[in-house]
């Protein structure tokens, strides 16, 4: 069953202070799906947002890897709340079908995680699209 709302999921840190930590995504894990795509985006100024679309079908886990990534979401008939990834154990579920728009710090990577590989037919990049969208 899919997840109907953006949440945040913990991974463990494996590690201590003395050595640094590790953190892992495996089938048995947090992800709620198989794991297709990975893909991450960095050197992306502060002042420049991404995203700014939904996905028909995809669902996605996103881990601010390195610095802060501020992730708005927004639902079909919902209102938007803000996610702020700063601590690279942290995961973001996106469900289908959920406006989301980033912001990043200077020193920010966003990873996700991506039950399907690309397909741009499975993007909602215009808002009034999604707006009149039914759930
Ligand atoms: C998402 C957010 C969180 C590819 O060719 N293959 C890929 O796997 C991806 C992800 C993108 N692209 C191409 C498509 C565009 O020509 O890379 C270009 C930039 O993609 P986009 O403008 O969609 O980038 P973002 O950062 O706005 O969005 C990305 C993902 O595309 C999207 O699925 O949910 O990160």
């Amino acid at each position: 069953m899919i997840p109907e709302k953006p949440y945040i999921i913990e991974f463990s840190q494996i590690g201590n202070p003395e050595i640094g930590y590790l953190s892992v995504a495996e089938p048995s894990g947090f992800v709620p799906f198989e794991i297709r795509r990975v893909y991450w985006s960095y050197y992306t100024p502060h002042h420049i947002t991404r995203g700014r679309h939904a996905h028909h079908k995809l669902e996605q886990v996103l881990v601010a890897v390195s610095g802060i990534v501020t992730v708005t979401v927004e639902q079909v008939r919902g209102v938007s709340k803000d996610f702020v990834l700063n601590q690279p154990n942290l995961g973001l579920y996106l469900p289908p079908k959920t406006w989301h728009v980033m912001e990043f710090s200077h020193n920010g990577v966003l990873m996700s995680l991506a039950s399907m590989e690309y397909d741009e037919s499975d993007y909602i990049r215009d808002y009034e699209q999604f707006f009149e969208m039914t759930e």
